[in-house]
């Protein structure tokens, strides 16, 4: 296990919260007013994205009006590799403020899904800014499905909402409310982020098939590191994976 050591000094309290009907992406945006020097803790929130980002290049599908789709500029002082674990305490934050505002607990699925059974209810999109070695500002994107009537096809049956889960209306704004009272906790305390977060961690004990740029292999699912890395062991022995898509397989 590595230790990754950082609390992230300098990034203040979260606030303000700027409302956007229609944006292209709520990362762009956020991406944007950092180049531009806006301070740490903005939190960009939009009703629709016109070309909301997932992770490699992939998009997050949302009529409007159906999610929370926010990000959240940071400045930390952190290192590049420790910024995994904002996205953690943000999953973490976002977890546990669905249980507190719609009642039930999804869980984790590596590095940043949320999950109820199977079905995706939240995608995080995290992407930082570089200047000579140095995190200048940090982007935190979240999508939740909240208030949904139905799914387009290619999601309709790997996605979940809110209410549909719970049965009821589910409020996009004591979601964000919630979330951000308790991100703003998380990121007080970092070092306690990689235990909480491996409780919560769905993929923990899971045969899992690791998808790579490169290859695909599987395993199971054995150990998540103080920065991040998934531990899996194979056949062939353990492999620590740092990024790539994780599939969750049945039990042999
Ligand atoms: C993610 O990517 O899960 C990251 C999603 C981040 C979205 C937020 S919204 C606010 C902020 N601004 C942005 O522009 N982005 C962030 P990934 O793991 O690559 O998953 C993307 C895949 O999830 C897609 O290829 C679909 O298969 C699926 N997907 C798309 N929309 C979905 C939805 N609403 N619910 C569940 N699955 C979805």
């Amino acid at each position: 296990m590595t230790s990754a050591a950082a609390t992230p000094n300098g990034t203040g309290p979260l606030g303000p919260i700027r409302r956007l009907d229609e944006v292209d992406s709520t990362n762009r945006y956020a991406l944007d007013a950092a180049r531009a020097g806006e301070a740490s803790g903005l939190v960009v929130v939009a009703d629709h994205q016109s070309a909301g980002r997932g992770r490699l290049g992939r998009t997050w599908e949302a009529p409007a009006g159906a999610s929370l789709l926010m990000s959240i500029l940071l400045r930390p002082t952190i290192r590049l590799e420790a910024v995994h674990l904002l996205t953690m305490a943000a999953g973490l934050a976002m977890a546990d403020a669905v249980e507190a505002v719609a009642g039930f607990a999804p869980t984790i699925k590596w590095p940043n899904d949320l999950l109820v059974g199977d079905r995706k209810l939240a995608g995080m999109l995290t992407e930082a800014e570089v200047t000579d070695g140095e995190v200048t500002a940090v982007v935190v994107g979240i999508g939740v499905n909240v208030q949904w009537t139905d799914f387009p096809p290619e999601i309709a049956q790997t996605a979940t909402a809110c209410n549909l889960v719970v049965g009821h209306d589910v409020s996009r704004d004591a979601l964000l409310d919630a979330f951000v009272a308790r991100y703003g906790s998380r990121l007080a305390d970092l070092d306690a982020v990689p235990e909480d977060y491996r409780a919560r961690l769905g993929t923990l004990g899971r045969r899992v098939r690791i998808e790579l740029a490169s290859e695909s292999f599987e395993g199971e699912a054995v150990g998540v590191s103080d920065d991040g890395s998934l531990e899996v062991r194979t056949d062939d022995g353990p492999r620590i994976v740092t990024a790539g898509d994780v599939i969750h397989l049945r039990p042999a």
